[in-house]
């Protein structure tokens, strides 16, 4: 009898657990275009979201029709459209971190800006912000309109918590060229005067033996290291490791905690890639987000 009530009140504390823990899943939202090979894009910041325990929400900025060589054709959402899908999710949920990243236009680049600014008014608190300015594919293709540069700076820029340019979106941004890593502390040192955001600038292109990221933080520079992993095609790895940043974030882990385990997390993906053949020449490979 009395180990039956043990029992009994035992699984009401675990049952009532197991319901706090559900009712505090960390929540995550991603702005974002929908990459159909499912490798970037919303499709990847989804995956990464639920692999690290994160509710993900999507605003849907674009439709790309592409593979991981190609892109083959991109048509925007209205931006109208755009700023009612974040307006109601932050309406709605207790989101704990956003991410953008292919916005296509500079009027949808202005809409979402709009959107994030109003719904924070309305609910009297600022949400961290991690922006990556997705400009050009790793296949090479402009994703981004060339007037959304400007208003990226503008608008978004000065909302965001966390900037994660790529070496070319930063040489891009400020017009200079970053080929070592004087050039690239010094870029990451400029880009956050310039935008008022603290700045991780990716230094996976330099290619050396391992891939370099460094964060400009606060006035400090931290370095953020994996070996380079040779022989993936790396389609999606931008999208993956921000969203990763951003569902650290989500769950309260400090900028430099989830960038370590954001690192981790995209280098498994990419060591643990999956390949399919396609015929006797040819592979297609995608990155692996079910850790
Ligand atoms: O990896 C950049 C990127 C981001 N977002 C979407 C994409 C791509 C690359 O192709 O399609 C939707």
């Amino acid at each position: 009898m009395v180990g039956r009530d043990r029992r009994a009140r035992r699984d009401r504390a675990t049952s009532s657990k197991k319901a706090r823990n559900r009712f505090q899943t960390p929540v995550a939202l991603t702005i974002a275009g929908s990459d159909c090979s499912a490798g970037a894009g919303i499709q990847a910041d989804l995956k990464t979201f639920s692999a690290l325990g994160v509710y993900g929400l999507t605003a849907v900025t674009c439709l790309v029709a592409e593979v991981p060589r190609k892109v083959s054709r991109i048509e925007p959402a209205t931006a109208r459209m755009v700023r009612e899908q974040i307006e109601v999710l932050l309406k709605n949920f207790r989101v704990g971190a956003i991410k953008t990243g292919l916005l296509c236009s500079a009027k949808i680049v202005c809409a979402v800006a709009q959107a994030i600014q109003d719904s924070e008014r309305i609910a009297a608190r600022s949400i961290p912000f991690v922006l990556d300015p997705v400009m050009i594919a790793t296949s090479g293709d402009n994703l981004l309109e060339s007037e959304a540069v400007e208003a990226y700076e503008r608008e978004l820029f000065p909302l965001a918590t966390l900037i994660t340019p790529n070496l070319d979106e930063a040489a891009l941004l400020l017009g200079v060229v970053i080929n070592d890593p004087r050039q690239m502390e010094s870029a990451a040192k400029a880009l956050a005067k310039k935008y008022h955001a603290s700045i991780l600038l990716k230094g996976g292109h330099l290619r050396g033996d391992n891939a370099i990221d460094l964060l400009f933080h606060r006035g400090e520079f931290t370095e953020f290291s994996a070996p380079f992993v040779r022989g993936v095609e790396t389609h999606g790895t931008g999208c993956t490791y921000s969203a990763a940043i951003t569902a650290g974030l989500a769950s309260g882990f400090s900028l430099e905690q989830a960038i370590r385990r954001a690192k981790k997390f995209v280098t498994e993906s990419i060591k643990r890639s999956f390949r399919w053949r396609r015929n006797s020449r040819r592979t297609i490979e995608a990155l692996n987000h079910s850790i």
